[in-house]
Formats: structure tokens, sequence, C-alpha cells
């Protein structure tokens, strides 16, 4: 059987994540797509052979199109996603799930009455084989009781228009999910330092700030973000525990020897450093919805609401400067 996949929103992760379902994706074809740049998604749909529609609501009532993913600008998510649960169709949303904690609450309140998990988010450090190999040794005790994550998360730089908040609502919300997931508790309060900002950060943007998270067990989680570094994409992740510690493994593209020195390269950007974690993130996502779990494990509506929760947690005390408590609702047992 090949999965009908509909895709809205063909920029820059929309249109990577066509190429990957029509050509390196099993068992799954891109039928349908949809942005609001209508001659962008004309050029992506002709090279895959893929329907254009003229809005989004199109794509999703399709009845040629079985499963969709959403990868337009984060605030137009929640919507999308509670069309696909009211047409009863599994959705993989590119992360943030939504970018208010009401609309989030949304999401998860209309999944419950609907009475089945159809929601995956975009959350790809979940696939990527360094990431796993940190959860591997957490889960089978290597390193003893988590007590620490110390995180880095620094772009080159980002597009114009790239605002204070986003570096925690857009970027910081990867450490936000990794941390959850790695140490299997939820964040329950959150600490925004801003530093000196570099010369280079631009519409003055808060950029690098430092990011504490406390887990409701104790466990501390840093994080430094800094998305003008200039030098290329560095991610890094450690988690220190009571008998030792594990980092990320951080691949490189390429390493040279010569005249006494040896280079190592830096990816330039997320689209080199985590292709395998997408790439699995969407195969493991067509064989889920194929073998009719509504796209299996990864982050599910109830993570993206914490994820969210905890980000805007972020925001307010950017803005105050004050620790900042989250307060979730209840976890419903359909996210048990
Ligand atoms: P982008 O601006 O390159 O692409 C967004 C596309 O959506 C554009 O083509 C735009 O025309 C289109 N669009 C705008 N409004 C729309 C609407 N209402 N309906 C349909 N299409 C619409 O942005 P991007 O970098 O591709 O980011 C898109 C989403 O993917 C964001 O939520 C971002 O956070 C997420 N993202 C995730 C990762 C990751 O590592 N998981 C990386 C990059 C982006
Ligand atoms: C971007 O949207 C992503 O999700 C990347 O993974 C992240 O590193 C970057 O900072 C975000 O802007």
């Amino acid at each position: 059987m090949v999965l009908n996949v509909g895709v809205i929103g063909t920029g820059n992760i929309g249109s990577d994540h066509v190429r990957r379902l029509a050509t390196q994706v099993s068992g799954a074809r891109v039928a349908a797509l949809f942005d609001v740049d209508g001659e962008r998604a004309g050029a992506v749909a002709d090279r895959v052979g893929a329907r254009v529609h003229s809005q989004a609501a199109d794509v999703i009532e399709d009845i040629q199109v079985d499963a969709v993913v959403i990868a337009s600008p984060g605030d137009t998510h929640a919507d999308l996603v509670l069309a696909c649960v009211a047409a009863d169709k599994p959705v993989l949303c590119e992360k943030p799930l939504a970018t208010t904690v009401e609309s989030a609450l949304k999401v998860l309140e209309a999944e419950v009455a609907h009475g089945r998990r159809l929601t995956r988010v975009g959350f790809m450090r979940r696939h990527d084989p360094g990431y796993r190999a940190v959860k591997v040794a957490v889960d089978d005790g290597s390193v003893g009781e988590p007590l620490l994550m110390h995180c880095v998360h620094r772009n080159a730089s980002v597009p114009a228009g790239f605002t204070s908040d986003m570096s925690l609502t857009d970027s910081v919300i990867h450490e936000i999910d990794a941390a959850r997931w790695l140490l299997g508790d939820e964040i329950v309060a959150a600490t925004v330092v801003a530093v000196r900002p570099s010369p280079l950060a631009t519409n003055g943007m808060r950029d690098p700030q430092l990011v504490l998270l406390e887990t409701a067990g104790g466990a501390v989680v840093d994080v430094e973000v800094f998305l003008h570094c200039q030098y290329g994409y560095d991610v890094r992740c450690e988690v220190v525990g009571a008998n030792g510690t594990v980092s990320l493994d951080t691949p490189t593209t390429g390493a040279l020897t010569r005249s006494g020195r040896r280079e190592q390269a830096v990816p330039e950007d997320w689209r080199v450093r985590f292709a395998p974690a997408y790439l699995d993130e969407l195969q493991q996502w067509v064989d889920g919805v194929a073998s009719g779990n509504g796209g299996g494990g990864g982050s599910s509506a109830w993570d993206g609401y914490a994820a969210t929760a905890v980000a805007q947690a972020c925001v307010a005390s950017l803005s105050s400067g004050a620790r900042t408590a989250v307060g979730l609702v209840d976890r419903p047992t359909l996210y048990a």
C-alpha cells in the first residue's frame, strides 16, 4: 500500500519534506499540496507530480489524501491540526504544535474528544542517532540518576524578522522537548537571562540568551541559545548523572589534516545536521500510519502542548526577568 500524503507549506522544510517523501521514504507519495505562494507550490508540485490545491482545507479534505504534513508557519499550525482531527486524518505537524497555550489546549481537547491519537509533532531530535544514544544511556542507568543537562543551540544566523521571543519558541523549543523526553520528566519552571547582545544581532534581538529549566523531579537543564554565532550550526547536549555523563555525538561533515593542523567542518545548518533524523521521522510516521496506529510513537499532541507551555513560560521570564512557573493541565489518559 502507498500512503498518499498532502503537504501544507512548501518553504524551506516543507519542500525538503516533499523531496524526502517523493524520493527517499518508502511506501509514500506526495499526492497534493498547498502554499499561499502559489508559484512556489506549483514548482514543488511539478517536481513530484502532485496536485496543487487553492486552499489548505482542500488538501485536508481531499479524499485521495490519507495523511497530512504541515510545514507552514507556526501560528497556522493549531487550526490546521484541528481540521485534520475533524477529518480523521493522521497529521505530522512541524514544531511548534501551536504558538499559544490556549490553541495547543484546543488541539489536545479535540483529540481527546475524538478518542484516537492522530497528531505527531516534528520534534525530529528524537530520531537523531546521537540523541538516541544519549537516551539509551540515561534509560539503562549507565550514568546513574540524571541530575543536570547542559545544552548549546547555535545557528550561524537567522532570517530577518526573527525575534528574541522566537529564540525560545522556535529554537529552544527543541531543547524543551529533548529534555522532557531524555529525562522523562515535566518541566515546572523556567528562567531566562538575556546576555549582552552580539553586535551582529539585528533589530534589537536579544541574542545570545541563557535558559534554565527545572524539572518536577529536581533536575536542572541549562541552554545557551545563540543564533548569530557565524561559524555554523552547532547543537550540543550532555546529561550529567550521579555516576557519569553522556554527551551527544556532534557529527561533522568532514575532517582535514594537513600542515600540522586538523580541521573539522561544522554543518552549515539544521538541514545538513539533522538530515538523517528528518528521514527517520518521516519513515516511522509513514510506517505507523500505514499500519493503522495513527503515526506511531514520537512526539504526541501532549508533548506539543507541554513544549508550548514551557516556551511561553520562557517568553514571560525573558520579559519579566523572573523565574516563571509552568502550569500544565492534568495529562489525559489518551497520552498515558
Ligand atoms: P518558510 O518561511 O521557509 O516556509 C513556510 C511556507 O509556508 C512558505 O512557503 C509560506 O509561503 C507558506 N505559508 C505561509 N502561510 C501559509 C498558510 N497559511 N498556509 C499554507 N502555507 C503558508 O519556513 P520554514 O523554515 O520552512 O518553517 C516552517 C515550519 O517548520 C515552522 O513551523 C518552523 O518552526 C518549522 N521548522 C522546523 C525545523 C526543524 O528542525 N524541525 C526546521 C525549520 C523549520
Ligand atoms: C528552526 O526553525 C529549526 O527548527 C531548527 O532546527 C533550529 O535549529 C532553528 O534555530 C529554528 O529557527
